[in-house]
């Protein structure tokens, strides 16, 4: 197994760091984040329902998608939960260190296709994508019995050219456990927003409240200062480093090789700085992928240790397009998601 097993019954599968050696993930080295058991589902009967708000409704089979035109694009997915693990305090939740997020070249129709097809009417407000999958969440907080894996898009999100009904990952089709055979993908949003095994759309002239964007994967906002609960979205700005690994130890008066993986949900990472002395100097990285939107750019940066043995704290900390820096601890605000402050990498330096 190359995937570092975090929970059973649903697996929740972890990335080991060797991925980031790849710009594109490789599939069977893709995290899987599932909620409830993966749906089987056969190609021959499977069809996507889009329903609601709608002028004609439609039952599309894959071969319909298929004959629809196709985009593709590079898109890294992140976990929400991603890192928690790393956080001081202990929390619920799948504990993620550093693997649950993944490159890949996806494959599909706009979702704009699919709905301008139907014709959605005036008054729609949120899209709302359901997946095959289905039960009951029986730690608190509980469901109200049987529920599906569902997340609604508002219109703007929706409509947007870059948001894709996929049906490759990497030039091939996609496996099951991530959402054969077709799912969503939302550029520059968390990962809970990509819905997977996905069989009904509906368009609703209403915001959508469902478990997945108001118990789970939601966070405070404000509203004229009170705070307020609303569904994550975009991506924040995040920097990872991938080697060397937490004590790890590192030979004193050579060239050590610090790499990792930066990001920025919808905007591209335009710098990733470094400090090898906890803070105290910083430098900017080398970047070895081309800075775009959704996707991660990986960095490295060559380290001349020091001639003695000592211990030392790395720091990576990336800032992007929109001039957004990696703040230096957890929003609360947040709750056990979004987690993308600096984290620390204490080595040991031997000679
Ligand atoms: N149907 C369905 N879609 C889903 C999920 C799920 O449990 N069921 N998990 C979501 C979450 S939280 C994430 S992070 C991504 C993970 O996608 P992957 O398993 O392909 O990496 O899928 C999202 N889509
Ligand atoms: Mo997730």
């Amino acid at each position: 197994m190359k995937l570092i097993p975090r929970e059973k019954d649903p697996d929740n599968l972890e990335s080991p760091r060797s991925i980031f050696d790849h710009f594109l993930t490789p599939q069977d080295l893709f995290y899987v984040r599932n909620h409830f058991d993966t749906p089987e589902i056969a190609r021959g009967s499977w069809q996507l329902l889009v329903e609601g708000e709608v002028q004609r409704r439609l039952a599309l089979t894959l071969e319909d998608l298929l004959r629809m035109p196709s985009e593709r694009i590079l898109v890294t997915l992140e976990c929400a939960g991603n890192s928690r693990a790393l956080l001081d305090e202990d929390t619920q939740g799948v504990q993620w260190e550093l693997g649950a997020v993944g490159t890949a070249e996806w494959t599909g129709v706009p979702l704009a296709a699919v709905l301008d097809q139907a014709e959605i009417a005036p008054g729609a407000v949120d899209i709302i994508l359901e997946g095959a999958d289905r039960g009951s969440i029986e730690k608190e907080p509980k469901s109200p019995g049987e529920i599906p894996f569902a997340r609604s898009l508002p219109l703007a999100k929706a409509r947007q050219r870059d948001t894709l009904l996929a049906y490759q990952m990497n030039g091939r089709d996609l496996p099951t456990q991530h959402g054969f055979p077709l799912r969503a993908i939302v550029p520059g949003w968390y990962g809970m927003a990509s819905v997977k095994w996905l069989q009904r759309i509906i368009v609703s002239a209403n915001s959508f409240h469902g478990y997945f964007q108001t118990l789970e994967y939601s966070h405070w906002n404000d509203t004229a200062g009170i705070p307020s609960l609303a569904p994550l979205s975009g991506g924040e700005v995040k920097a990872e480093i991938a080697f060397p690994k937490p004590g790890q130890t590192v030979p004193a008066d050579s060239v050590c090789l610090v790499h990792g993986a930066a990001w920025a949900g919808e905007f591209s990472v335009s710098r990733v700085e470094i400090s090898v002395d906890d803070g105290a100097t910083w430098v900017v990285a080398k970047l070895i992928d081309p800075a775009r939107p959704y996707c991660w750019t990986r960095w490295q940066y060559e380290w001349r240790t020091p001639d003695r043995s000592c211990g030392t704290v790395l720091l990576a900390r990336a800032i992007d397009s929109e001039g957004r820096a990696q703040p230096w601890s957890h929003d609360k605000r947040e709750r056990a998601y979004s987690i993308h402050h600096v984290l620390p990498v204490k080595v040991h330096v031997r000679t």
